[in-house]
């Protein structure tokens, strides 16, 4: 049972996608199919750690899934699913909750966010969302994970996991013929592209969020031209022209931002972006920007209207692709059966 190349990531089905998931994760996950085996999930298990109702939760899965494939993943060269079709997760997720530390688990930021000033009422399992989230990834012994940067800090918790479960059982791990003693790979985080922090679009300094209240501070993928025109008419900007280079970003969160999205969406790099406007002034820069969004999003949200009319479709994709997935998961958790001690038959 060799590691090899293999690449997971999910998105949680908490409501429509976004510019922000496409831009941030999406288009690495489009590159990645062509070069790695891939397995993408809906994580529909961490969608719960805030409360769903439950037709819109399967709803939002199914949309999920329609996006992921719109925007290009192929269900036959990439493995895609719901994450609780698989249970293997849950069951990883448990052994490392006895694995990370509380301390560890006390400094995520994200949790933070979440839970805000009613951390009291929070539910354990927004809590322990970073440890499931180590077990989607480990339990496919993935090597690589494309995502936004925010989560990072959760990537780098996923890694210390890794790290002392093999401390921890290292002589279990040898017996069960791991000569290495490493069962789990520490798995890389990859985080690249101009726009890999999407910020809101009414507030440079917040990320752009599905949870957000303000639906202009987003571009949803199903979003229509008219409505992402009107978003990106009024998105908040500063007086002051676009500068001509990266430094005069300083200060100025929300010209960055726009600019960045420009580039992500044009497939270039934030210096061509400042080469061709830097000096103008933002209503001509919106404009472009505009109706680039429009073209590049709207094949996207056709296509999504499209399956989505097929719910029977969808499902049979997820199920599918959780057969698969299991086909993995199911041999390395039996090994981490073995190795923590757990008698199976
Ligand atoms: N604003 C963003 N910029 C870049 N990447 C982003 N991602 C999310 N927002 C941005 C990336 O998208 C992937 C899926 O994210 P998620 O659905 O698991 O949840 P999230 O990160 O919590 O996204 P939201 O929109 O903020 O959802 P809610 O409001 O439900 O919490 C991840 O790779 C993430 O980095």
């Amino acid at each position: 049972m060799k590691i090899t190349p293999r690449v997971f990531s999910g998105m949680q089905p908490t409501g429509s996608l976004h510019l922000g998931n496409y831009l941030g994760a999406m288009l690495q996950w489009i590159k990645l199919q062509d070069t790695h085996e891939c397995i993408y999930c809906v994580v529909d298990m961490h969608a719960i750690t805030v409360w769903q109702d439950p037709k819109e939760l399967r709803n939002a899965t199914r949309l999920v899934t329609a996006a992921y494939i719109a925007c290009g993943l192929d269900p036959k060269k990439t493995i895609i699913f719901n994450q609780s079709q698989v249970h293997q997760h849950a069951e990883l997720a448990w052994v490392f909750n006895c694995v990370a530390r509380l301390g560890w688990l006390n400094r995520m930021t994200q949790f933070k966010e979440k839970a805000g000033k009613d951390r009291e009422n929070a539910s354990v399992g927004l809590y322990a969302y970073p440890n499931l989230m180590a077990a989607d990834i480990l339990v496919y012994r993935a090597t690589h994970v494309p995502v936004g940067e925010d989560q990072k800090q959760h990537l780098e918790l996923t890694r210390d996991i890794a790290q002392k479960f093999n401390n921890d059982f290292r002589e279990s791990i040898i017996e069960a013929g791991f000569e290495d003693g490493i069962f789990f790979p520490l798995p890389e985080p990859v985080i690249t592209g101009p726009a890999t922090r999407v910020m809101s679009l009414r507030d440079g300094t917040k990320k752009m969020s599905k949870s957000d209240p303000s639906d202009l501070s987003r571009i949803n993928l199903l979003d229509d031209a008219d409505t992402i025109a009107r978003k990106i008419q009024k998105a908040k900007t500063d007086p002051e022209p676009l500068p001509t280079e990266e430094a005069g970003f300083a200060g100025r969160p929300e010209a960055e931002n726009l600019v960045g999205i420009y580039a992500a969406l044009a497939n270039t790099d934030v210096a061509s972006v400042l080469r061709e406007f830097g000096g103008g002034q933002f209503s001509t820069f919106k404009k472009a920007l505009a109706e680039l969004a429009v073209e590049k999003l709207s094949p996207i949200s056709t296509e999504m209207k499209r399956l989505a009319n097929d719910p029977a479709e969808i499902d049979r994709i997820l199920t599918d692709g959780a057969r698969r997935a299991e086909a993995i998961a199911a041999p390395i958790m039996d090994r981490v059966k073995d190795i923590v001690g757990f008698i199976r038959g």
